[in-house]
Protein backbone atom coordinates (compact mmCIF):
# COMPACT_ATOMS: atom_id res chain seq x y z
CA UNK A 1 0.00 0.00 0.00
CA UNK A 2 1.02 3.38 -1.05
CA UNK A 3 -0.33 6.39 1.01
CA UNK A 4 0.13 10.17 1.15
CA UNK A 5 -1.50 12.48 2.96
CA UNK A 6 -4.39 14.42 1.22
CA UNK A 7 -5.31 16.97 3.43
CA UNK A 8 -7.09 17.74 6.99
CA UNK A 9 -10.58 19.23 6.79
CA UNK A 10 -13.17 20.74 9.27
CA UNK A 11 -16.39 21.16 6.80
CA UNK A 12 -17.59 17.47 4.95
CA UNK A 13 -18.03 19.91 2.76
CA UNK A 14 -14.29 19.92 1.72
CA UNK A 15 -14.23 16.16 1.26
CA UNK A 16 -12.48 14.83 -1.88
CA UNK A 17 -15.23 15.11 -4.71
CA UNK A 18 -14.24 11.69 -5.87
CA UNK A 19 -16.20 9.00 -5.76
CA UNK A 20 -13.56 6.35 -4.65
CA UNK A 21 -14.84 4.44 -1.28
CA UNK A 22 -13.87 6.28 2.11
CA UNK A 23 -12.97 4.05 5.44
CA UNK A 24 -13.12 5.34 8.38
CA UNK A 25 -11.42 4.96 11.64
CA UNK A 26 -13.12 5.70 15.08
CA UNK A 27 -12.48 5.57 18.51
CA UNK A 28 -11.44 7.56 21.48
CA UNK A 29 -8.81 10.01 21.57
CA UNK A 30 -5.39 8.28 22.11
CA UNK A 31 -6.91 4.61 21.35
CA UNK A 32 -4.80 4.28 18.52
CA UNK A 33 -6.32 5.51 15.29
CA UNK A 34 -3.24 7.50 13.68
CA UNK A 35 -0.90 4.44 14.68
CA UNK A 36 -3.13 2.20 13.31
CA UNK A 37 -3.06 3.76 9.76
CA UNK A 38 0.68 3.84 9.94
CA UNK A 39 0.91 0.24 10.45
CA UNK A 40 -1.72 -0.35 7.99
CA UNK A 41 0.56 1.69 5.16
CA UNK A 42 3.59 0.41 6.54
CA UNK A 43 4.43 4.30 6.86
CA UNK A 44 5.85 5.46 10.46
CA UNK A 45 5.44 9.23 10.29
CA UNK A 46 2.42 9.24 7.76
CA UNK A 47 -0.43 10.02 10.35
CA UNK A 48 0.74 11.95 13.60
CA UNK A 49 0.89 10.21 16.34
CA UNK A 50 0.69 12.41 19.75
CA UNK A 51 2.23 10.78 23.56
CA UNK A 52 -0.19 13.02 25.19
CA UNK A 53 -4.26 12.78 25.23
CA UNK A 54 -5.61 15.48 23.00
CA UNK A 55 -8.58 15.48 20.91
CA UNK A 56 -7.78 16.01 16.52
CA UNK A 57 -10.45 17.82 15.59
CA UNK A 58 -9.91 17.88 12.15
CA UNK A 59 -11.02 15.67 10.00
CA UNK A 60 -7.55 13.76 8.03
CA UNK A 61 -7.75 12.68 4.88
CA UNK A 62 -5.55 10.18 3.64
CA UNK A 63 -5.39 8.51 -0.38
CA UNK A 64 -4.11 4.93 -0.49
CA UNK A 65 -2.88 3.91 -3.80
CA UNK A 66 -5.28 6.28 -5.42
CA UNK A 67 -8.01 4.07 -4.97
CA UNK A 68 -9.76 4.27 -1.68
CA UNK A 69 -9.70 6.64 0.94
CA UNK A 70 -8.36 6.54 4.58
CA UNK A 71 -10.28 8.97 7.07
CA UNK A 72 -9.06 9.57 10.29
CA UNK A 73 -11.95 10.98 12.35
CA UNK A 74 -12.10 13.43 15.84
CA UNK A 75 -11.68 11.17 18.52
CA UNK A 76 -15.11 11.02 20.81
CA UNK A 77 -15.29 10.92 24.41
CA UNK A 78 -11.71 12.05 25.82
CA UNK A 79 -13.84 13.35 28.97
CA UNK A 80 -13.24 10.77 31.71
CA UNK A 81 -16.74 11.27 33.37
CA UNK A 82 -19.55 12.80 31.57
CA UNK A 83 -22.33 12.84 34.03
CA UNK A 84 -24.87 12.65 31.02
CA UNK A 85 -26.16 9.46 29.90
CA UNK A 86 -26.19 10.41 26.60
CA UNK A 87 -22.89 11.41 25.06
CA UNK A 88 -23.08 13.01 21.82
CA UNK A 89 -20.44 12.96 19.39
CA UNK A 90 -18.69 15.79 18.25
CA UNK A 91 -20.31 17.62 15.28
CA UNK A 92 -17.97 17.11 13.13
CA UNK A 93 -17.85 14.05 13.81
CA UNK A 94 -21.90 13.53 13.43
CA UNK A 95 -21.74 15.51 10.24
CA UNK A 96 -19.70 12.89 8.49
CA UNK A 97 -21.23 9.96 9.69
CA UNK A 98 -24.40 10.90 8.64
CA UNK A 99 -23.47 12.22 5.56
CA UNK A 100 -20.70 10.94 4.02
CA UNK A 101 -21.63 9.73 0.55
CA UNK A 102 -19.04 7.16 -0.16
CA UNK A 103 -18.26 5.89 3.32
CA UNK A 104 -17.86 2.39 2.86
CA UNK A 105 -16.75 0.67 6.11
CA UNK A 106 -15.52 1.81 9.55
CA UNK A 107 -12.92 0.66 11.82
CA UNK A 108 -14.36 1.36 15.39
CA UNK A 109 -11.09 1.30 17.10
CA UNK A 110 -11.04 -0.07 21.07
CA UNK A 111 -8.88 -0.07 23.75
CA UNK A 112 -8.24 -4.06 24.63
CA UNK A 113 -7.51 -3.03 27.95
CA UNK A 114 -10.64 -1.30 28.62
CA UNK A 115 -13.37 -3.39 26.11
CA UNK A 116 -16.00 -1.69 24.60
CA UNK A 117 -16.85 2.09 26.60
CA UNK A 118 -20.74 3.26 26.59
CA UNK A 119 -19.70 5.61 24.21
CA UNK A 120 -18.36 2.72 21.30
CA UNK A 121 -21.38 1.27 22.47
CA UNK A 122 -22.75 3.93 21.34
CA UNK A 123 -21.30 4.29 18.01
CA UNK A 124 -21.95 0.61 17.45
CA UNK A 125 -25.68 1.11 17.74
CA UNK A 126 -25.64 3.83 15.45
CA UNK A 127 -23.69 2.29 13.46
CA UNK A 128 -26.35 -0.58 13.05
CA UNK A 129 -29.13 1.69 12.07
CA UNK A 130 -26.91 2.04 8.89
CA UNK A 131 -25.87 0.01 5.69
CA UNK A 132 -22.38 0.28 6.31
CA UNK A 133 -20.71 -2.64 7.59
CA UNK A 134 -18.45 -2.13 10.30
CA UNK A 135 -15.54 -4.43 12.38
CA UNK A 136 -14.19 -3.78 16.07
CA UNK A 137 -10.72 -3.51 16.43
CA UNK A 138 -9.35 -4.17 19.81
CA UNK A 139 -5.96 -2.10 20.13
CA UNK A 140 -2.99 -2.20 21.97
CA UNK A 141 -3.32 -6.16 22.83
CA UNK A 142 0.14 -5.71 23.41
CA UNK A 143 -0.79 -4.86 26.72
CA UNK A 144 -3.14 -7.78 27.82
CA UNK A 145 -2.30 -11.10 29.11
CA UNK A 146 -3.24 -14.49 26.94
CA UNK A 147 -6.20 -14.63 29.33
CA UNK A 148 -7.61 -11.36 29.01
CA UNK A 149 -7.33 -11.49 25.23
CA UNK A 150 -9.79 -14.33 25.45
CA UNK A 151 -11.44 -12.74 28.51
CA UNK A 152 -12.23 -9.66 25.76
CA UNK A 153 -12.96 -11.57 22.82
CA UNK A 154 -15.81 -13.72 25.28
CA UNK A 155 -17.17 -10.25 26.42
CA UNK A 156 -17.16 -8.92 22.84
CA UNK A 157 -19.04 -12.27 21.47
CA UNK A 158 -21.78 -12.32 24.30
CA UNK A 159 -22.70 -8.55 24.46
CA UNK A 160 -22.36 -7.64 20.54
CA UNK A 161 -23.51 -10.84 19.12
CA UNK A 162 -21.84 -11.39 15.80
CA UNK A 163 -19.79 -8.41 15.73
CA UNK A 164 -16.33 -8.82 13.51
CA UNK A 165 -13.66 -8.32 16.28
CA UNK A 166 -10.01 -7.67 15.05
CA UNK A 167 -7.37 -8.18 17.78
CA UNK A 168 -4.77 -5.22 16.80
CA UNK A 169 -1.21 -4.03 18.23
CA UNK A 170 1.73 -2.05 16.23
CA UNK A 171 3.92 -3.21 18.89
CA UNK A 172 3.97 -6.84 17.87
CA UNK A 173 2.65 -6.11 14.93
CA UNK A 174 -0.33 -8.42 14.70
CA UNK A 175 -4.18 -7.80 12.68
CA UNK A 176 -2.41 -5.74 9.84
CA UNK A 177 -3.31 -8.59 7.34
CA UNK A 178 -6.30 -9.12 9.02
CA UNK A 179 -7.29 -5.22 8.94
CA UNK A 180 -6.40 -5.13 5.26
CA UNK A 181 -8.35 -8.12 4.23
CA UNK A 182 -11.57 -6.57 6.20
CA UNK A 183 -10.94 -3.43 4.04
CA UNK A 184 -10.54 -5.28 0.57
CA UNK A 185 -13.74 -7.31 1.56
CA UNK A 186 -15.87 -4.10 1.91
CA UNK A 187 -14.44 -2.63 -0.86
CA UNK A 188 -14.87 -5.19 -3.04
CA UNK A 189 -18.80 -5.81 -1.52
CA UNK A 190 -19.76 -2.12 -2.28
CA UNK A 191 -18.48 -2.12 -5.74
CA UNK A 192 -20.86 -5.06 -6.31
CA UNK A 193 -23.88 -3.00 -5.23
N1 LIG B 1 1.38 -0.25 23.43
C1 LIG B 1 0.80 0.27 22.35
N2 LIG B 1 0.68 1.61 22.24
C2 LIG B 1 0.07 2.11 21.14
C3 LIG B 1 -0.46 1.27 20.13
N3 LIG B 1 -1.03 2.07 19.19
C4 LIG B 1 -0.86 3.34 19.61
N4 LIG B 1 -0.20 3.39 20.79
C5 LIG B 1 0.17 4.61 21.55
O1 LIG B 1 -1.02 5.29 21.95
C6 LIG B 1 -0.84 6.71 21.92
C7 LIG B 1 -1.90 7.37 21.06
O2 LIG B 1 -1.73 6.98 19.71
P1 LIG B 1 -2.40 7.79 18.51
O3 LIG B 1 -2.18 6.97 17.29
O4 LIG B 1 -1.92 9.20 18.47
O5 LIG B 1 -3.94 7.77 18.93
P2 LIG B 1 -5.20 8.57 18.31
O6 LIG B 1 -5.43 9.75 19.20
O7 LIG B 1 -6.35 7.63 18.39
O8 LIG B 1 -4.85 8.93 16.91
C8 LIG B 1 0.59 6.93 21.43
O9 LIG B 1 1.41 7.12 22.55
C9 LIG B 1 0.92 5.62 20.72
O10 LIG B 1 2.31 5.35 20.71
C10 LIG B 1 -0.31 -0.16 20.28
O11 LIG B 1 -0.74 -0.99 19.46
N5 LIG B 1 0.32 -0.60 21.42
MG1 LIG C 1 -4.80 10.73 15.93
Amino acid sequence: MNATFLKSIVNIEDLPKSDRPQIALVGRSNVGKSSLINHLVNQKNLARVSASPGRTRTINIFDVDKRFFLIDLPGYGFAKASKEKRIAFENLLNDYMTRAEHLKFVLVIVDARLGLSDIDREMLTFLETTSVPFAVIANKIDKLKKSEILALQREVAKDEHGIKLILHSNVTDSGQGEIRQAIEQAIKAAAKK
